[in-house]
């Protein structure tokens, strides 16, 4: 049987464990987006802007652990979504991005959204600093067949991988003659290195005598059972980069604290003594200045471990003798487990121990007294800690701004992924659009914590409307772009324009087909959260919150200060 090559592709997607896309249409990408409405296996979301697609595409990758589509047309919708598509490699999603460009022989005719092998090819650069880590532009059907082999063994690689692919228009309405060739995606080879088990060995050595330190980054966010079981058994610390917030539970007596953003950086410091922890192990975290605030800078004289893919990436931000093991961290730390010869642990000494935060519950003191009309963010805090992460196991999204301080800093979660944030990229926006994608990822609520600049420069709430997500728009609503207003009085700065003009983001919300709630004081806000999520709606939360609450954002001062 004939089918069109855009047919043919989304079969192949489908074959690749694709069940999602997230974009916008346009004229460039007809035939393909029409091939995805068709589809019985991938759910199709038509979204507001094209980096809105692109975060939730990402951040539905990375909830689900699999491929995940977003697609745009050429020109504008391209140069769209680029900011999404930044993001989504530097968090490591598995991306494939569809997209078009002008038939070779319409160039330079000043046809609509003119856009040319060379505009798309220059998106990926050969330093790894690129918008993608392969492009593949297609115009001939043999271009076709041999890019359908390279993008199935490279998601068949366990780390990431964002995937561009342009194809012109006509080809995608060419008729396929042999009905088309699908390749299974496969899966990746068992076991670890010969090289790896001996540096499993060494470190199970170290292990043995000295004190060990885990500090876990979001590359092992397969490995928590493993990383519990380790760390439990022989009574090893943990602390965590602010995307690896809950792989090891947070409330744990084990559990030692966040680093990077909002980090608490004298007791971070003291964990990375060498003479209280000797042995530093780091799984699977690029150390970037948002996820470490350069803590390691302090390891001169500790014996340090690093374990996971890409080493290459990290190699700039580790101390000098840094072992480093290139391996999948799950496999690395089965196969420690079975060198310690742990045995497996009691279900009680895998059980997160539900220590209140001391932090978090001072937010009733003298620092955190309500101000009238507008809460202190550390009551939002406590709010959304006993009702969206301990109540209801929910996810919960922080944008950039002072949102995604607050949350690194006071809010405890138990598992891993449960806490989506960009510390790579921080592009405001991200979760005011990735919420969606979130959203259509799970049965558990999903909760973002928005900032009122963030939201208004763009989000997804009609598209939640329009396919009945049950996503919650928290909007931290103080007025201003307080990071930087606050980030200007901290470094010595004369005020400058950070003003947004009072904005109902209830009603904003509720003119977009959701429901809007406006609160400010705690009651409220506990009510609308519980009414929000048991009756899953998609809500907009306008929070009136205290703008002259300082967040915890020292380290990032410091670092600003030094550029
Ligand atoms: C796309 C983008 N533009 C600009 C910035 C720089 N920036 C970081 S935080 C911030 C202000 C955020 O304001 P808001 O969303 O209101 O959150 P608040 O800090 O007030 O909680 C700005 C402009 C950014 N991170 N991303």
């Amino acid at each position: 049987m004939e089918i069109t090559v855009a047919d043919d592709l989304v079969k192949f997607l489908e074959d690749l464990r694709v069940d999602a896309a997230f974009g916008v249409s346009g004229g460039f990408i007809v035939p393909v987006w029409q091939a995805l409405s068709q589809s019985e296996k991938i759910r199709l979301y038509h979204c507001r802007h094209e980096s809105g697609g692109v975060f939730a595409a990402s951040e539905y990758s990375l909830c689900q652990n699999q491929p995940t589509v977003a697609f745009a047309t050429a020109g504008p919708g391209i140069t769209n979504a680029l900011t999404g598509i930044k993001a989504a490699r530097i968090d490591g999603s598995q991306l494939i991005f569809i997209s078009s460009i002008t038939a070779e022989a319409k160039t330079g005719r000043w046809c609509l959204q003119e856009t040319t092998r060379q505009d798309v090819e220059t998106l990926l650069q050969n330093d790894g600093q690129g918008y993608f880590d392969s492009v593949f532009v297609i115009s001939t059907m043999s271009d076709y067949l041999a890019a359908k082999k390279e993008i199935a063994a490279k998601l068949r690689e366990p780390s990431g991988c964002s995937i561009g692919v342009f194809i012109t228009t006509t080809l995608q309405k060419a008729l396929l003659e042999d009905g088309g060739c699908n390749i299974a995606g496969g899966t990746p080879p068992e076991g670890i290195s010969e090289k790896a088990l001996s540096q499993v060995h060494k470190l199970a050595d170290d292990m043995m005598t000295q004190k060990t330190l885990f500090w876990v980054g979001f590359g092992a966010r397969h490995a928590a059972e493993n990383l519990t079981r380790i760390a439990v058994k022989t009574q090893s610390s943990v602390i965590s980069t602010p995307r690896g917030k809950g792989i090891f539970p947070e409330k744990h007596p084990l559990y030692a604290g966040a680093t990077g953003l909002g980090s608490n950086g004298e007791n971070i410091a003291a964990q990375l003594d060498p003479r209280r922890h000797p042995v530093v192990v780091i799984l699977g975290s690029r150390l970037s200045e948002l996820s470490s605030s350069r803590a390691q800078d302090q390891l001169s004289d500790s014996i340090i471990y690093y374990i996971g893919l890409n080493s290459r990436d990290v190699a700039s931000n580790l101390p000098p003798q840094t072992i480093v093991i290139e391996c999948e961290i799950d496999r690395f730390l089965a196969s420690l487990s079975q060198t310690l010869r742990l045995k497996e642990p009691t279900p009680q000494q895998l059980l997160p121990v539900f220590t209140p935060s001391p932090e978090l519950f001072t937010a009733n003191s003298e620092d955190a007294e309500r101000k009238e009309n507008a809460l202190h963010p550390r009551i939002v805090m406590q709010v959304l800690q006993e009702i969206v992460i301990d109540k209801y196991d929910g996810y919960l999204a922080a944008d950039a701004g002072n949102s995604f301080v607050w949350t690194n800093r006071f809010l405890k979660f138990s598992r891993p992924v449960r806490y989506r944030t960009s510390t790579g990229f921080g592009a405001m926006g991200h979760y005011a659009c990735g919420l969606i994608g979130i959203a259509a990822s799970t049965t558990h609520c999903a909760v973002g914590v928005i900032g009122d600049g963030a939201m208004l420069m763009g989000n997804e709430v009609s598209t939640a409307v329009q396919y009945k997500l049950p996503a919650i728009w928290l909007v931290m609503n103080d007025g201003c772009y307080n990071m930087c207003r606050q980030g200007l009085d901290m470094l010595g700065n004369a005020p400058l324009d950070c003003d947004i003009p009072a904005t109902d983001f209830a009603l904003l919300g509720k003119s977009l087909g959701a429901t809007g709630y406006r609160v400010s004081d705690k009651a409220a806000l506990e009510e609308a959260l519980i009414q929000a999520i048991s009756a899953r709606q998609t809500a907009v939360i306008d929070v009136i919150v205290d703008r002259y609450a300082v967040p915890p954002l020292d380290d990032r001062i410091n670092t600003l200060q030094k550029l």
